[in-house]
């Protein structure tokens, strides 16, 4: 049996460590209409981190699986996929803590202005005068939107750090002992930090608006380390340029890699280039469970940690 062929759409960790996988690998931003001509009616397998859409799909008639590198599969059209018999896996577990970590970083940045003040340093001004006093965690509310794993790995890391937690997600989860609020807006009502992990997709599409900004108030600070479509960008550079609330620590953006101007000029919003899993040893483990998918469907061993919208029997 020839090795099953493989079209991976864009550069990723799973191309350096495939060597000695059984696995064809096909580049195919390297010459898209070339390799769909040359391999188009072989391929079996996908690996994606920028999604596959329907029309894709039907150029590779012989498309078993996709294989998503990312825990977050919003760009993959799993009801395509599901409607041609597609299994789908993504790369869940081996990015939670990393994710986690980033985002208590994030939080830290943004209340207490570590970017802010680096650049203030480095231009020379504490020579001048001190930095400005910041705001602070300490004594904050702050509410997770989306409390699946990664949600729980920040809530872990917020109690470590001695502050009020609650959350909101598609349902209260009998098992977590954290306060729980039936919408978006409740939450922001109750709490004055807002930490969005949820999904992106249409049942989350802009969830935080203008309404949502001004419930958060004044002091309100806004992480978003899940999906930039979470967010009405336009409604929150105008809740940081007019004070309705107090700051923003940023990952993902709405139509990446472009970040609105309006969002860049603002002092009050800390911004990073959706970096939550983006180190060698994260990204690695998401290259080795993309083709341990690959593989493992292709022994005929199923998916390994397939998502739960496609069809395969579990
Ligand atoms: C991306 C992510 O996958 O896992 C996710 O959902 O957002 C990231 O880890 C990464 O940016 C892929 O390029």
């Amino acid at each position: 049996m020839p090795d099953p062929d493989i079209l991976v759409l864009n550069p990723m960790p799973v191309i350096a460590t495939a060597a000695d996988s059984g696995l064809a690998l096909h580049r195919f931003w390297e010459d898209r209409e070339g390799v769909l001509g040359a391999h188009g009616a072989r391929i079996r397998g996908v690996a994606s981190s920028i999604g596959i859409d329907a029309a894709l799909m039907d150029r590779l008639p012989k498309l078993e699986i996709i294989a998503n590198f990312g825990v977050g599969y919003d760009r993959v059209d799993v009801a395509a996929a599901a409607a041609r018999g597609i299994v789908v896996t993504n790369t869940p577990d081996v990015l939670t803590e990393e994710v986690a970590d980033l985002t208590l970083g994030l939080l830290l940045s943004t209340l207490r202005r570590l970017p802010q003040a680096e650049r203030y340093l480095r231009e020379g001004k504490w020579t001048q005068r001190p930095f400005p006093l910041s705001s602070s965690l300490r004594g904050r509310k702050v509410g997770i939107v989306g409390l699946g794993r990664i949600g729980k790995a920040i809530a872990r890391r917020l109690q470590a750090s001695l502050v009020e937690v609650a959350y909101h997600g598609r349902q209260r989860q009998m098992d977590v002992a954290l306060a729980y609020y039936p919408t978006v807006q409740a939450l922001a009502e109750a709490m004055d930090v807002l930490i969005l992990a949820a999904p992106g997709g249409a049942e989350t599409n802009r969830m935080v608006d203008a309404g949502v900004l001004a419930a958060l108030g004044p002091d309100g600070v806004l992480i978003n380390i899940g999906r930039g479509s979470l967010v009405d960008e336009a409604a929150l550079a105008a809740a940081l340029a007019d004070g309705t609330i107090l700051a923003a620590g940023l990952d993902v953006f709405e139509n990446e890699p472009n970040v609105p101007a309006v969002l860049i000029e603002r002092d009050n919003a800390v911004l990073l280039p959706h970096l939550g899993s983006a180190s060698v040893q994260t990204r690695n483990a998401m290259g080795q469970l993309v083709l341990d998918n690959l593989v493992s469907w292709f022994k005929g061993d199923g998916p390994i940690t397939p998502v739960p919208e496609t069809p395969f029997p579990r």
